[in-house]
């Protein structure tokens, strides 16, 4: 086989995370006076607190899982300096920017309030906000009160427990039944390292792998199987439809060697268009795998049977390696075509 022209890379797909943020406390405002030989009634000089840092999301679409927020959970920005005396005032505290992929929302402890959805590229979002500054008593000196003994504390910054929940961006999902050679097309293009058996539901959990063609990434995101009335919540059901959402594209991998593929594709097509006949407007394509199980004819044959669907399809072989480049110029172009 022609070496395919992309570099690969894959990843461990987490998309869901539990955690927890604390906007920095305001610094107090400084009760003190001028107390200086030459000046003997120096009066008030108590210098303001400095504001406690946010917390923000930053959308970063470098970032393509929520595997940086497994074992960090608690994210608390700095609180603002206390003020001193001489009318010194205390310093801000820096904002903590947490940077999360695009197609994450941010969902209240209890998911069902949504704060912010990441669809845009370097957006952010304040989440909490930091403290303000307390003022400190040379601010309150007046004609009739020259001497205030009394400042003003810092405002307490905010706390939450949130949910984030990543609803992939890739430019490909793959949708097949259990077998048909999901993960095994992954790892034949990207080197992924996901787990590939003879048995349904091998894959129990997204996996994403990129390929590079000079400078275009190509994200593609290899999904649980699909079943017969998935969108009703039947196998992993809505978890697995729902992440096609935000793919730009589709890619249908069906087994050859033991499916009457026409039959296989309208399967799936209804339970897709059941689930959302916005997915029907994707670009698809469909992969016809295994056809070192079959003979030439019965290629052909089945690559007919499809025609009145009207999406392209690759007839391949992931375990000999066959069309394989054919299936990723159509790929890359399908990305292209955008
Ligand atoms: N003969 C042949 N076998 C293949 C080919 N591609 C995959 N297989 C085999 O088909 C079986 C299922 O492959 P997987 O890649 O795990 O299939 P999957 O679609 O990811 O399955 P689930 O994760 O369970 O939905 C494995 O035993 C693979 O070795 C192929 O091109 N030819
Ligand atoms: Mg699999």
């Amino acid at each position: 086989m022609r070496k395919l022209l992309c570099n690969c890379s894959t990843l461990k797909f987490i998309d869901r995370a539990k955690i927890f943020v604390q906007s920095g406390d305001g610094g107090n405002g400084c009760i003190s006076f001028r107390r200086e030989r030459c000046v003997p009634e120096g009066g008030p000089d108590g210098g303001n607190g400095g504001s406690g840092g946010s917390v923000i999301f930053q959308v970063d679409s470098n970032k393509e899982t929520l595997i940086d927020f497994v074992n960090h959970v608690h994210f608390k920005a700095r609180r603002g300096e206390n003020g001193s005396g001489a009318c010194c005032y205390g310093a801000n505290s820096d904002d903590l920017i947490i940077k999360i992929p695009m197609g994450t929302q941010i969902w209240n402890e209890n998911q069902d309030i949504m704060f912010f959805d990441a669809v845009e590229d370097g957006k952010q979002f304040v989440i909490a906000k930091g403290g303000k500054g307390g003022v400190g008593n040379a601010k309150f000196a007046t004609s009739t009160n020259q001497a205030p003994r009394f400042a003003k504390q810092g405002e307490a910054g905010e706390s939450m427990w949130l949910w984030l929940v990543l609803k992939i961006f890739a430019d490909i999902g793959y949708v097949g039944f259990p077998n048909a050679g999901k993960s095994s097309l992954l790892k034949v293009l990207t080197g992924s390292k996901t787990k590939i058996a003879n048995y349904p539901f091998t894959t129990l959990s997204p996996e994403l792998g990129a390929m590079w063609r000079h400078d275009t990434k190509l994200l593609m995101a290899d999904l649980p199987g699909i079943i017969s009335r998935a969108h009703e919540n039947k196998g992993l059901g809505f978890q697995f439809l729902g992440h096609i959402e935000r793919c730009s594209g589709i890619l249908h991998i069906i087994d050859v060697s033991n499916l009457n593929c026409a039959d296989a594709l309208g399967a799936m097509l209804y339970e897709i268009e059941k689930f959302s006949p916005l997915l029907m407007e994707k670009k698809q394509i469909v992969a016809l795998n295994k056809i070192d199980l079959i003979s030439n004819e019965e290629i052909e044959a089945q690559v007919k049977s499809l025609a009145s669907y009207g999406f392209e399809v690759f007839p391949i072989s992931c375990t000999q390696k066959l069309g394989i480049q054919q299936l990723v110029d159509a790929l890359f172009s399908l990305k292209n075509s955008k």
